[in-house]
């Protein structure tokens, strides 16, 4: 009984049902309790949905005795520790890790035909193997084969169980290659522990690109060696005045190591011509009229810009750009180019001309706010769309062109992905701008027909976007992230015939019992039956 979403979904998703109905009624007879609590999760509910779901036998239990095999490369060595990092505590197995023997839990690399981000997961009473390409697949499955176990698996103190793994085989991989998350950690400096607490739960979603917007206006938040004063100075508030701080190349490559090791790749922004008075207030000569105007600590967007026509201007970009590639070893430099409306337009298009060829010559690829499409994108550049329902069909039309003629797209419209948007008009934290952004209204579109004309081969993915004016703890970030992150991620990652609300709003119940014991602040929308218990 394949489902394969292309082309049976809904019978099986019914005949899935009826099956669930039919395990609840034996369950609800057994005397035992644990028996009754142990009917195990469904194999395809999970987030994102998986590609392709087979259910069928009797389920694996995980037990005293399970080992984790992970024979092969140090890399699926690392990949088993993280999992025995999650599953150790809880269980309070031993769950060690070995090269060789039969049954329990087994990582393996294996031409499957799954691509470099898929992977195989089978389930047996004998074990469970997941099996992929390369490391991020196992990485991936490892994240499956967590939400199948029950919620309390993510708990710090031993849990009575059972600890079981639904009969069948999920076979998985992405519709989109990007699948991306932002942080602001200008508007609020966020710490490397808060950066890395986000990282670690964006991998539990199969997020890959963790795009982290390091200047603007309220703060310049890494260090420039050939221009101290950006950090030192423009780095030294926040909105609303608190101190602000920013990352030394030291804490830039812990992030970036650990992101890596989840196989995310980090995208670094610098915001530019605008967005940028943190720089022009710590060097004067940046500046047009030679005087350094004051920290600013409030939310306006558009005042500032760089001067357009100054050489200073290209020798900083040229020595940001270069530090800050020499720190990335991701494919990606990301130059802003949003809301420059103290920038002329002329100014903006000779501006990017020049900015671009930068990128190119250390080695990276542009993305640029889809405003980069009304300047002359290089060929190569993708173009991250942050428009609403409401955009002009003229500003629409000019990325469509944009994409037609080669620009890549990453889609995050706002008054969909934007999780900084209050999900109703009492929402505490957030703003408004883009309207107000339900659970339902974040997850409800295509990301392959949202901007009618652009060729399919140019989406590149879906990425959601969390700026920070009025967040500053991690329990903030949480609140305005989750449920919506889950949304944004199954929306690059499961294909378009796995879309449904009513099946994706039961998927995401089951997730509040997992945040709930990973510690998460989530918003409790009224569109979704969280468990009561
Ligand atoms: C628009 S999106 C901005 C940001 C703000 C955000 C707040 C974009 C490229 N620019 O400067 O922080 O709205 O929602």
């Amino acid at each position: 009984m394949r489902r394969n979403h292309s082309t049976t979904p809904r019978t099986t998703r019914i005949l899935g049902s009826l099956l669930l109905v039919a395990a609840a009624g034996v369950f609800t007879v057994a005397a035992h309790p644990e028996a009754r609590a142990a009917a195990p999760t469904p194999l395809d509910r999970v987030i994102p949905a998986p590609a392709s779901v087979e259910p069928g036998g009797a389920p694996y239990r995980i037990t005293r005795a399970t080992g984790v095999r992970v024979g092969g490369s140090a890399e699926v060595r690392r990949i088993g520790a993280y999992l025995t990092g999650i599953l150790r505590p809880a269980t309070g197995y031993p769950l060690p890790l070995t090269e060789h023997g039969t049954g329990g839990i087994e990582l393996r690399l294996s031409k499957g035909g799954l691509g470099a981000e898929g992977y195989r997961l089978r389930s047996t009473p004998a074990g469970v193997s997941i099996t992929a390409d390369a490391p991020a697949g196992l990485f991936h499955g490892v994240q499956t084969l967590r939400q199948l176990l029950p919620a309390a698996v993510e708990r710090k103190t031993v849990q009575p169980g059972p600890w079981r793994i639904a009969g069948g085989t999920v076979e998985d991989r992405p519709r989109y290659a990007y699948r991306g998350a932002m942080l602001d950690v200008s508007r609020h400096f966020l710490t490397v522990p808060q950066v890395k607490r986000y990282i670690d739960q964006l991998a539990l979603y199969k997020i890959n690109e963790l795009h982290l917007h390091l200047s603007d206006d309220q703060g310049w938040r890494i260090t420039v060696d050939s221009w101290p004063r950006l950090a030192a100075y423009g780095g030294s508030t926040e909105v609303g005045g608190g101190a602000g701080g920013h990352y030394t190349k030291a804490d830039y490559r812990e992030i970036v190591r650990y992101a890596a090791a989840r196989y995310l790749e980090v995208v670094p922004e610098i915001d530019m011509p605008g967005h940028t008075n943190a720089a022009l207030a710590s060097y004067a000569k940046l500046n047009c009229d030679g005087v350094a105007p004051p920290l600013y600590t409030g939310t306006e967007v558009g005042f500032s810009s760089l001067c357009v026509a100054k050489q200073a201007t290209y020798d900083f970009v040229d020595d940001v750009l270069r530090e800050l590639a020499a720190l990335t070893p991701g494919r990606y430099l990301h130059i802003g180019g949003d809301e420059a409306h103290s920038t002329s337009h002329a100014d903006y298009v000779s501006f990017m001309d020049r900015v671009q060829p930068v990128v190119a010559k250390y080695g990276k690829t542009v993305i640029g706010w889809h405003q980069l499409t009304g300047a002359h994108p290089v060929q190569g550049a993708i173009a991250q769309y942050w428009g609403l329902d409401r955009t002009s069909a003229a500003e629409k039309a000019q990325v469509v062109e944009a994409a037609r003629n080669g620009t890549g797209l990453i889609l995050s419209p706002a008054d969909r992905v934007y999780l900084d948007m209050k999900y109703t008009k009492d929402t505490p934290l957030g703003l408004d701008w883009a309207g107000l952004v339900e659970v339902r209204r974040s997850y409800d579109w295509d990301p392959a027909t949202y901007l009618p004309g652009v060729p399919a081969s140019a989406i590149r993915g879906v990425e959601a976007p969390l700026w920070t004016e009025t967040l500053k703890k991690s329990a903030d970030l949480e609140y305005m992230a989750f449920p919506r992150l889950a949304g944004a991620a199954e929306l690059g990652w499961s294909p378009a015939a796995t879309h449904d609300w009513d099946a994706y709003r039961t998927r995401l119940a089951a997730q509040g019992p997992r945040w709930d014991a990973l510690g998460i602040n989530y918003y409790r929308s009224p569109q979704v039956s969280w468990p009561t218990s």
